[in-house]
């Protein structure tokens, strides 16, 4: 089974926190704070692997947890950071997050995406000492990684593609062509998974991909085609392949029709791909009628970039669609990317509010203040902690929300909630 689409959860590793702890000396009763700091958790890393063909390894596992930080000990050792979680994707992968916050496109072995940071570690209680705190009994915790669920979509990367309706021959052609070995029967829907076959020239080697055929309404979801019409979106040139002789008497012109309308239904820009017609079987029908019906597609449809009569059963026509297909299919250098420089071209887009935060007074008269760098705030300590507290409303005096509070009616001692948890803040003295 060839499996182009999956969906899988991955989540960085926690950071590790830091710890509180205090030095001790065989003579100094109570020596300096000397907690080290927590780790930073894996981040997970989606890595484009050359060897792999399709996505059917998520179907085995679709989860994806980071280690986490190791934990700050005293003595200011600090927690370990484990390396990146690895997770290898066949070239061609579309990775896109649930949310639409983020989109990857893995084309070259070697290329790496970050999907999922680990959080970053704890500051141990040692850095929290200033000229007015000098034994702190507090130190941060490590926050959580990132988490998402990715939709993974594999757009085979293929120079060319072979469209037409079932039954054409497309399967036959490349198994002629190539030294793909597709299935080919008299049945139609004989392929049900794209194919990829290697033209080799002395000097390039060139991709085609047999995709299961495409009947009337495959463009909004009919048979198999569409599902299959994403591995064609990326080549530069689709071979039209068109039976000269159906076995249902139906008639070429209105099979060929067919397909092109379906092509431009799918919209993604295939009906703009230029194209070549490769009339087959023509053993089955006399030399000259092959002929006159190339000449007329010629006539018609000047557009053509070639009309190339086939027999797949006699191999007339295969060099010349083989010769064909190397001079019009654009050679692209695919400049293999080294080890250490490989990024994937991607897009991200991440909120700009990351130091933001809300103050509203609620319906039931409390006062609440939200938003990403609150939340980090809160998460990185223990609140309970009466240290700890007060370190917290120092933050806030400096990122001016107590200010904004106050504009809004606080009093010291007020409940506030922030970030969900509902306290009585009383920022006193400056600390
Ligand atoms: N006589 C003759 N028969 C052919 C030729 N090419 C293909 N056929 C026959 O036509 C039938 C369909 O061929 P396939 O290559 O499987 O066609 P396809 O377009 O891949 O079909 P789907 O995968 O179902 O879309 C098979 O029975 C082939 O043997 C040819 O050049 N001459
Ligand atoms: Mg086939």
């Amino acid at each position: 089974m060839f499996t182009d689409r999956a969906k899988i959860f991955v989540q960085g590793g926690a950071g590790g926190s830091g710890a509180v702890s205090f030095r001790r000396e065989a003579h100094v009763p109570k020596g300096g704070p000397d907690g080290g700091d927590g780790g930073r958790g894996s981040d997970i890393v989606l890595v484009c692997d050359g060897s792999l063909r399709d996505l059917q390894a998520f179907r085995r596992r679709a989860h994806f947890k980071g280690t986490r930080g190791g934990h700050g000990e005293g003595g200011e050792r600090h927690g370990a950071s484990p390396g990146v979680l690895e997770v290898g994707v066949p070239p061609g992968t579309v990775v896109e997050d649930t949310e639409g916050g983020m989109s990857f496109d893995l084309t070259q072995p070697g290329q790496r995406a970050v999907v999922a940071r680990g959080g970053s570690g704890g500051r141990g209680n040692k850095r929290f000492t200033n000229s007015t705190r000098q034994a702190p009994r507090f130190a941060e915790k490590g926050l959580p990684g990132e988490e998402r669920w990715l939709e993974l979509r594999l757009k085979l990367l293929a120079d060319a593609g072979l469209v037409g309706l079932p039954n054409a021959g497309k399967s036959s052609l490349i198994a002629r062509m190539t030294r793909a070995a597709p299935k080919v029967a008299d049945y139609p829907f004989t392929t049900l998974e794209p194919v990829l076959g290697t033209l080799e020239a002395p000097d390039r080697q060139l991709v085609v991909a047999d995709i299961p055929g495409l009947i009337e309404g495959a463009s909004g979801g009919a048979g198999l085609g569409h599902e299959f019409l994403a591995h064609v979106e990326r080549t530069r040139l689709l071979v039209h392949v068109l039976d000269l002789a159906p076995l249902d008497g139906s008639d070429p012109v209105q099979n060929h029709s067919t397909v092109e309308r379906e092509l431009a239904g799918y919209g993604h820009g295939l009906a703009e791909l230029p194209r070549m017609l490769a009339l087959s079987k023509a053993d089955l029908v006399p030399a000259e009628d092959a002929e006159r019906a190339a000449a007329e597609w010629r006539d018609q449809r000047p557009d053509l970039i070639a009309v190339v009569v086939t027999s797949a059963a006699t191999g007339q026509g295969i060099d010349d669609l083989a010769r064909e297909l190397l001079r019009h299919v654009p050679e692209h250098a695919p400049d293999p990317v080294a080890e250490d420089e490989p990024v994937a071209e991607h897009k991200v887009y991440r909120p700009a509010d990351d130091e933001g935060y809300r103050v509203e007074r609620g319906a039931d008269g409390v006062l609440r203040v939200a938003g990403p760098a609150i939340e980090r705030l809160l998460a990185r300590h223990d609140i309970e902690n009466e240290e700890a507290l007060r370190y917290v409303e120092g933050r806030l005096r400096k990122m001016g929300v107590i200010r904004a509070l106050e504009q809004a009616g606080f009093k010291p001692g007020d409940d506030v909630e922030l970030a969900g948890t509902v306290f009585e803040l009383d920022p006193g003295a400056p600390f």
